[in-house]
């Protein structure tokens, strides 16, 4: 549970680092090994298919994440908890394991998303995995921001329109620690004041650095466990990875029930409720087969509508 300090320090920063929020034995550790044995499976059917030379069983995940990265084999869409919000095809795989429904649901992410946005709490399907290899052994062109460093950007640009006055928190959860020097999460201390900014749509979705007051910037580094809640029009970014280790976070953000999520091709379900408890979903099996029918739906789709509204026509963005 949240102290009546620290949700005083979010409504007057934008922000707030739970330290130890996530359980290691009942959170943090079925994640890894859910995520080491997907891995595995990724590795062995691109070896199988040639695309991959063998791996030594002794290799750790962040071996095998480089290797497969170096081979051009996307360790990322597979290992994501969304699909893709461009066109992707039947093939396009993405995850949505038991231990990932556990991390969304645990009682202690909850109880803190419940201090910040109040009891009625859905799972906002905006959501993703970032595994992070070493910057100097990406490619020059490397601009995912689930796999480099990320630009300066509001949460809520990234969602439709509609959603501009849902009640909405980010979670982002350290798997790995997070620092200055694998890249950990920077913030603008009170931009959750402000209103959108312009953001510019490439290459990532961004804002000019001159609307960024450096003065207010904070970096906020995190050991494993640890959750970082944000406010929806918090300005944030990530520092490049400029150390040997894999930095490796979720994001997973939370809505009030009944707002729009800003993503509504994609499945949210209520994840606790004081009014309507029978409604909350405790099933991982039934959440996968959620995002199974998006997928079954949206496969093939030619024209994707676009999941946010920036042109590139600004000044600023020339
Ligand atoms: O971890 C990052 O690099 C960026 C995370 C982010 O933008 C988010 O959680 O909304
Ligand atoms: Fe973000």
């Amino acid at each position: 549970m949240l102290s009546l300090d620290q949700i005083q320090f979010f409504e007057d920063n934008g922000y707030l680092v739970a330290d130890g929020l996530l359980d290691q034995q009942g959170c943090i550790r079925p994640v890894v090994e859910e995520y080491e044995a997907l891995l595995d499976r990724l590795c062995r059917d691109w070896h199988r298919s040639g695309a991959l030379c063998a791996l030594d069983s002794a290799s750790s995940f962040q071996d095998k994440i480089v290797a497969s990265y170096e081979a051009g084999c996307d360790y990322f869409q597979p290992m994501d908890i969304s699909l893709p919000t461009g066109p992707f095809d039947e093939d396009t795989p993405m995850h949505c394991g038991p231990a990932i429904f556990n991390l969304m649901t645990s009682p202690d992410m909850l109880d803190a998303v419940e201090a910040l946005i109040g009891p009625e709490i859905t799972s906002n399907p905006i959501q993703h995995v970032r595994i992070k290899p070493p910057q100097k052994l990406l490619n020059n062109d490397e601009i995912r921001a689930h796999i480099t460093s990320t630009d300066w950007h509001q949460d809520r640009a990234v969602a439709r329109p509609e959603a501009d006055r849902t009640q909405m928190v980010t979670a982002w959860c350290a798997i790995t620690e997070a620092d200055e020097e694998n890249g950990c999460l920077r913030v603008v201390a009170g931009s959750h004041r402000k209103e959108m900014q312009v953001h510019c749509p490439s290459p990532q979705v961004g804002i000019p650095a001159r609307l960024i007051d450096q003065d207010r910037v904070v970096s906020l580094p995190v050991q494993s466990g640890g959750v970082i809640f944000f406010h929806p029009l918090t300005i944030h970014g990530s520092l490049p990875n400029r150390s040997k280790r894999l930095r490796w976070s979720f994001d997973l953000r939370f809505n009030r029930t009944g707002e729009p999520t800003g993503r509504p091709q994609f499945p949210d379900f209520v994840a606790r409720s004081r009014i309507a408890p029978g409604q909350t979903l405790r099933d991982p099996a039934q959440w996968a087969a959620m995002w199974r029918d998006a997928h079954a739906r949206l496969a093939g789709a030619s024209k994707p509508e676009m999941y946010h509204r920036w042109t590139g026509d600004h000044p600023y963005c020339a």
